[in-house]
């Protein structure tokens, strides 16, 4: 038990597909999401998974929306070191071009992000099909490389894992690996304990993973991670309730939940710069 490493906690602030209608606490400006990136982080966030969203509050990966937010981010904490991994999409929402997806990699200086997320297979996603064909994941594994950014590798199904490490293999992705279990999607692998576990078997060695349980399977399965030693991702990305019937009043409000059970369960919570240092990235002073 003393070994598992301190609990990184992402927070998912809003993804592509939860609206206003949804979830009236959703943050949807560059202003808005950097305030709940913020709060998030006084939380225990140490990673921040970014989605923006354009003027309509649609999904855009517009660079220069990425970047405005990424800023306002860093701009808020005294140094570099005490602001969260930054974490850019490149899954994006469905339908969107390979070009619209590559795009956030393309920012440089005070906007680069350290990581990006890399979708490791295409998955029904509910009505609709998140398509990651093979020469895609490579195209974005082969962007972030080149770009320095470490891949968070999204494992929608168990079958994305030994994608990941093909991916490896052929040299386009750099050990140790990371994999965020995304689960409970429609579509894709079931949220339950055991279905976790079978994914955390199935993971190489000295790899490191989050999970990201759609709905109430956040809270269920986050808590399962944090005796197991992984990571765990929370955000109205992935789920906008507090318990069953009662919205959520924000992301800090779900992290600051993950948070108080780590500790409860004798796991201290990372701050970024431990997180960097459990995720291999370069420290920042
Ligand atoms: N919005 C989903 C279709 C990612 O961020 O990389 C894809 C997604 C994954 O959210
Ligand atoms: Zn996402």
């Amino acid at each position: 038990m003393s070994r598992r490493p301190k609990l990184i906690i992402t927070a998912a602030l809003v993804g592509a597909e939860v609206t206003r209608d949804q979830q009236p606490n959703l943050p949807l400006t560059p202003e808005e999401i950097a305030a709940e990136a913020v709060e998030a982080a006084d939380a225990g966030a140490s990673v921040i998974h970014l989605h923006v969203r354009d003027a309509a509050g649609e999904p855009t990966q517009d660079p220069e929306t990425f970047g405005r937010t990424i800023r306002l981010i860093r701009q808020s904490f005294r140094r570099p070191a005490l602001c969260p991994v930054i974490q850019v999409s490149t899954g994006g929402a469905i339908g969107m071009t390979a070009e619209e997806r590559m795009a956030p990699l393309t920012l440089t200086g005070t906007a680069r992000p350290e990581m990006a997320t890399l979708s490791a297979g295409s998955v029904n996603f509910g009505d609709d099909v998140f398509l990651n064909p093979p020469e895609l994941i490579e195209r974005l594994a082969v962007g972030m490389r080149r770009a320095g950014i470490k891949p968070e590798i999204e494992v929608f199904d168990v079958g994305m894992i030994q994608t990941g490490i093909e991916l490896a293999d052929k040299g386009l992705v750099d050990p140790p690996l990371h994999f965020d279990l995304v689960m409970g999607v429609p579509g894709g692998i079931p949220g339950t304990p055991k279905n976790l576990l079978h994914l955390v078997e199935s993971l190489p060695a000295g790899s490191t993973w989050s999970v990201a349980g759609i709905g109430r399977a956040e809270l269920e399965l986050g808590t399962i991670a944090i005796i197991l030693g992984g990571h765990v991702r929370v955000g109205f990305e992935d789920n906008i309730f507090y318990k069953r019937g009662v919205l959520a009043d924000s992301n800090a409000q779900l992290a600051a939940r993950i948070a108080r059970i780590s500790g409860e369960l004798g796991r201290e919570v990372a701050a970024p710069a431990e997180a960097r240092r459990i995720l291999g990235l370069p420290g920042k002073d």
